[in-house]
């Protein structure tokens, strides 16, 4: 493709003063880097990408994941350009209020495919996205194909998760996704060289990547580069654009300020260039910086009007598409709806007195066979976190091959996390990814962003505490859910809590809880599931299935009693010990009544009527947790809590369950010894 060298260019510096001006005006932000990837941004925009001016939700626009945040004044720049941002939303930028955040948040309507902030993680929802289309393409066909860009920087390219997601895009061939990394040799605190010697062509080649390496500010050489990757049908493609930071940035004297980290990350005037003669030097007017060049908004109404063209002529193929395969249209419709599938939850069985984790097992066995658009993944633990049992139903995915729904992530907890988020974020999917809990380490920064753009992920998280045993403290999860349900206490931008996290406490609430999951499209869900096998819990009604639905509250009674010496508060697997101990102390008088509390924050969100039924606030409380005790005391904000403060350590888990106290006897111990004293001190 011949493009308009001057044009382009004219285009690029029209964005560079856009970017810098967003940023002299909301006085904090970063212009340097938007200034020096603004060429390849505007090419892509202007030539390239395929999206529906008119219906921004088109399952099959190009997506266009920005890796570098911070180069936010570029994306929104560029939108602006499109259509997408008034004039006033760039003037808005990084204020109170705006739609213009100092970093971009998933904002689909306005072209925001995802949140980027944490350096890296970008381009690897790119990765996810770029898995989700062609899981739906295996399905649906070709009329839905559409590539994915990534946008990449030097603290992407440094940061370990990329390592992790381009081992995986390499070896399952995803020719689908593109990716420009702007290489302008300056980070933060120093120039690139200060820090890495890496070839990283080399370093893309030897994870089976298309490497093409070009001068990242010639427009031409950005167009044929994009054409060729988008020919290469065998491998993802990394195009190596050598940009230049600040490009344009003149001083107060006109020499060339460009190249310079000052500009990485405050206004052009505090960098030690003139912002005045940049905007001129750019060919920009200093009064109005705000202005589009008429040959450059004539570029982006053309293209518009292109866009327009090019998706009637897609849009009708799809038509065709749904008309010859009114089945598979309906089942699409259906998918990108986000519907919750319909499952018979109720006819899952279990075998008694199993891990909740086995229990899960069996769920999976079962969403395998009934969820025709969810994929699951796990970081080399499917077999132990018995994701396995999706696995053996679906198959999993393999170069060029995306007939199955399993994705092996091989060890890589946060790129796999990451991907779970890239495939909720590109639609239509159901996205679930296991390891064992110690390892959700490893993934907060993702669940973070899952939480913040409100993705249904589901995070299956098994050997859930100390009971890990023999592989000793490493392995061994205490203040892991503490952490975890800090996520449940944060609310997210539409007030709700922003993500469900469920420990379930027998095979049946196991069963619940993936119900509730798989209901949950508003945010993710955290499953916290046993190692070890875990009783069953009595059911009054003998139908323990239809009493394990009372999790909906968050916590509910195990075992009602009539006028309780005390509330028992347990979940996951101390809840069965809890049991025990209930009849323990009942032979000494005490009346125990259970509680089983799978979701703390969903049982805060109860009225103070049932909550106050669950756990009455006049009777002694106590608590057991193999985490920190801290985890349970929202829900007893007075009572004693029994729980770890120390790491675990390397035994069987019976040994360890003696050794920190946590045998139904020593518990009934410390119940009695805790009855007498609180209800002396009692409120009345
Ligand atoms: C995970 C993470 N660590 C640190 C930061 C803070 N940070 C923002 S930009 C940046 C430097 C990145 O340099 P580069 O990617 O080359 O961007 P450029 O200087 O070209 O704008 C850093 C360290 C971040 N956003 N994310």
């Amino acid at each position: 493709m011949n493009i308009d060298k001057n044009l382009c260019t004219r285009a690029a510096d029209n964005i560079r003063i856009l970017a810098a001006t967003m940023v002299e005006n909301a006085k904090s932000g970063h212009p340097g880097g938007a200034m020096g990837g603004a060429d390849f941004a505007n090419v892509l925009y202007s030539h390239f990408l395929v999206t529906d001016p008119d219906d921004p939700q088109w399952l099959a626009r190009d997506r266009f994941f920005l890796d570098p945040g911070h180069m936010s004044p570029m994306l929104y720049a560029t939108l602006f350009l499109t259509g997408k941002y008034t004039i006033d939303d760039l003037k808005a930028f990084r204020s109170w209020g705006s739609v213009t955040p100092g970093h971009p948040e998933l904002d689909v309507a306005r072209g925001v495919e995802n949140t980027s902030g944490p350096l890296g993680q970008g381009h690897v929802m790119a990765v996810g996205a770029a898995i989700a289309e062609r899981f739906i393409v295996e399905r649906f066909g070709d009329v839905w194909a559409h590539k994915t860009y990534a946008f990449i920087s030097d603290g992407g390219i440094q940061e370990g998760i990329s390592q992790e997601a381009a081992r995986i895009a390499g070896h399952l061939g995803l020719s689908n996704l593109i990716m420009f990394y702007d290489s302008n040799g300056v980070q933060l605190s120093t120039n690139c060289d200060a820090v890495s010697e890496e070839d990283t062509a080399m370093k893309y080649r030897a994870w089976n990547w298309n490497v093409l390496e070009i001068d990242g500010t010639d427009p031409q050489a950005i167009a044929d580069a994009l054409e060729q990757a988008l020919a290469e049908a065998d491998r993802p493609t990394l195009i190596i654009g050598r940009t230049i930071m600040g490009r344009g940035c003149v001083t107060a004297d006109g020499t060339s300020f460009e190249g310079q980290c000052s500009t990485h990350g405050q206004p052009i005037s505090k960098s030690g260039a003139d912002y005045n003669l940049t905007v001129a030097h750019l060919g920009g007017n200093p009064a109005n910086p705000w202005d589009v060049f008429p040959a450059v908004e004539r570029l982006y109404a053309e293209r518009k009007e292109q866009l327009r063209g090019i998706v009637a002529g897609r849009k009708a193929e799809q038509k065709r598409w749904a008309e010859a395969n009114p089945e598979l249209a309906a089942r699409l419709k259906d998918y990108l709806a986000g519907s919750v599938p319909e499952v018979d939850y109720a006819a899952i069985t279990h075998k008694p007195g199993i891990a909740t984790r086995a229990a899960s097992a069996n769920v999976l066995a079962a969403l395998a066979k009934s969820v025709g658009n969810m994929i699951v993944s796990s970081a080399d633990l499917a077999n132990s976190d018995k994701t396995d049992a999706f696995l053996k139903v679906t198959g999993a995915f393999s170069r060029h091959n995306f007939k199955g729904a399993f994705l092996h992530a091989g060890v890589s907890e946060l790129a796999m996390a990451v991907i779970c988020n890239g495939i909720a974020l590109h639609g239509g999917l159901t996205a679930a990814c296991g390891t064992f809990f110690v390892f959700s380490d490893y993934m907060k920064p993702a669940v973070r962003l899952s939480a913040l753009m409100q993705l249904p992920v589901k995070f299956i998280w098994t050997h859930d505490a100390f009971r890990v045993g023999e592989d000793g403290p490493t392995h061994e999860p205490v203040e892991h859910e503490a952490q975890i349900r800090l996520m449940e206490e944060l609310r997210n931008h539409a007030g709700g809590r922003s993500v469900l996290v469920l420990r379930p406490a027998d095979a049946a609430e196991t069963t619940v809880a993936w119900q509730m999951a798989m209901e949950n499209t508003a945010t993710p869900t955290a499953l916290i599931l046993s190692r070890q096998n875990v009783a069953d819990l009595p059911a009054a009604s003998g139908d323990r299935f239809a009493e394990a639905q009372q999790a909906r509250r968050g916590g509910y009674i195990i075992n009602k009693v009539e006028d309780p010496d005390v509330v028992l508060v347990a979940n996951g697997s101390e809840v069965a010990t809890l049991v025990e101990v209930a009849s323990l102390v009942a032979a000494q008088g005490v009346k125990a009544q259970v509680v089983s509390v799978p979701s703390l924050g969903l049982f805060l969100n109860q009225d103070a009527e049932y909550r106050h039924s669950v756990i009455p606030p006049h009777i002694p409380a106590y608590g057991l947790t193999a985490g920190l005790p801290s985890t349970l005391r929202p829900v007893i904000p007075e009572g004693e809590i029994y729980g770890l403060v120390h790491f675990g350590a390397s035994a069987p888990y019976q040994v360890l369950d003696e050794k920190f106290g946590f045998t139904a006897e020593n518990v009934a111990k410390n119940v009695l010894k805790y009855v007498p004293n609180a209800k002396k001190t009692e409120k009345k």
